[in-house]
């Protein structure tokens, strides 16, 4: 017998979104609106389990306002006779108020099983298939997920279900990752992660692993959110895993370099391509550009914004040395004033002195315009 689940985690339901500003409550009901859309693709594809990784919550005080909405959307999935499996990631933990919500969502969705914080197998005979899982209880722990695998099979498929890091070369390792050789050590045909909010792979050894990433566009610097994982299980060790799009927004991170994009106009149209209602745009702007050049960014944001769900625009590039035209500034202003001294400066010195004040000036008038300049 074959196996068909769908793996999801980091839904983060009540989620603020200050970082989208005024935008921030239309992501929230979007959050929602994802989560349905979740259920439905399990419904449609007659999965035959749901497993959710982990943070369904975004807060144990968030969730108190999405628990009667989630419990209503699991219980679709209850009704259909399809298994689900939840644990409780760093978000919404099995502790202090998290423990009570996640009572809470247990009591009002019955055919739920929501893991405890120790490691625990619950068997589902009819589809021969048990699902070993453990919650978070609280802040980061010293131990691994992972611990307490690998446990006798005794059913034809087992999966895991768990939420923490896999210990990563970029990231200082800490206590309490997950290692590839746990992974490897696992002995499950499956598991299911949450933590990471970009899907990824991160198989080890016979044991195919994934996180499936939130399905929603949750912040700016997650590039892979926005699916699910459909996994088939065709045979003990046997198994495929195809990501389905279920978010509706996506981020969309471009760079520019000024001084070669072709001025402000051509700047613009090319940031206009990636442009869409659903997108939300962050553009780094960088380079040293002469003053013809330069590109007039609250005019550019009053351009784009529009256009997009959320604009972020991060100017990035300063003034070339050499670029300050002191007719530019009248003479009474202080940023005039700077430049005039600036330049009878620069005129005086030699070498490696003046390409500092010309530096000093190019910096000093990107400040005085109020703009964010590297360093
Ligand atoms: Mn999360």
């Amino acid at each position: 017998m074959m196996l068909r689940l769908l793996h999801t985690s980091d839904v983060h339901l009540g989620a603020t979104f200050h970082v989208l500003g005024e935008r921030g409550l239309e992501q929230r009901r979007q959050v929602r609106e994802t989560f349905a859309r979740v259920i439905a693709l399990a419904l449609e594809e007659r999965v035959d389990a749901v497993l959710i990784a982990g943070d369904l919550f975004d807060s144990p005080t968030a969730g108190r306002a999405e628990v009667a909405f989630a419990a209503e959307h699991l219980g679709r999935l209850g009704a259909a006779g399809i298994p689900t499996c939840v644990v409780g990631g760093n978000h919404d933990p099995m502790s202090g108020p998290g423990a009570s919500l996640w009572r809470e969502l247990g009591a009002r969705a019955a055919h739920l099983t929501v893991f405890g914080p120790a490691p625990e197998a619950r068997a589902f005979p009819e589809r021969d298939l048990v699902v070993v899982g453990r919650s978070v209880v609280s802040g980061p722990s010293p131990e691994s997920p992972l611990a307490g695998l690998p446990v006798d099979r005794r059913a034809r498929y087992l999966v895991a279900v768990a939420h923490g890091t896999v210990e990563r070369p970029d990231v200082p390792a800490r206590a309490g990752q997950i290692t590839a050789a746990a992974i490897a050590a696992s002995g499950v045909d499956y598991l299911a992660l949450g933590d990471w909010h970009s899907a990824r792979e991160v198989s080890s050894g016979g044991v195919t692993a994934w996180y499936s990433g939130a399905p929603e566009m949750i912040d700016l610097d997650e590039p892979e959110s926005g699916t699910v994982c459909l996994v088939t299980l065709r045979a003990p060790g046997e198994v495929e895993v195809a990501r389905r799009q279920v978010g509706r927004r996506r981020v969309v991170r471009v760079t520019v370099d000024v001084a070669t994009a072709g001025g402000a106009e051509a700047v613009a149209r090319g940031l206009r391509a990636h442009a869409a209602p659903d997108v939300a745009l962050v553009v780094t702007l960088r380079g040293l550009v002469g003053l013809r050049d330069r590109v007039d960014v609250e005019r550019l944001r009053e351009d784009l914004a529009p256009e997009c769900f959320r604009l972020e625009i991060r100017d990035e590039s300063h003034l070339r040395p050499g670029a300050v035209d002191a007719s530019q500034y009248p003479d009474g202003t202080v940023i005039g004033r700077f430049v005039r001294q600036m330049q009878a400066a620069i005129a005086s010195r030699e070498g490696e002195a003046r390409e500092v004040a010309e530096e000093a000036l190019a910096y000093g008038v990107a400040l005085l315009e109020g703009r964010e300049v590297l360093s």
